[in-house]
């Protein structure tokens, strides 16, 4: 997924949490989550909805917790393909 629209295209799976698609799951990510947190619809998963039902509450930020400090490029990825 590209989740900012940047153009780096992420393993969705092992990025739980890294919301602003810089590799690492960190307090720049809970910051933005927990800035938005409470929105109850519409939110996006940069904005912090991790389980995509359009809300961010405690759901979405145990999400982020269960994968914070986690590093998530994966190491194939960081040798580019042939
Ligand atoms: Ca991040
Ligand atoms: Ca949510
Ligand atoms: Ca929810």
């Amino acid at each position: 997924m590209d989740y900012d629209g940047n153009g780096e295209v992420i393993n969705g799976e092992a990025c739980t949490g890294d919301l602003d698609g810089n590799g690492n799951v960190n307090l720049s990510d809970l910051g933005e989550l927990l800035g938005h947190y409470g929105i109850s619809s519409g939110a996006t998963y940069p904005e912090g909805d991790l389980d995509r039902d359009g809300d961010v509450q405690l759901d979405d930020l145990a999400e982020l917790l269960g994968s914070y400090g986690n590093s998530c490029w994966p190491e194939t990825s960081r040798h580019g393909r042939r």
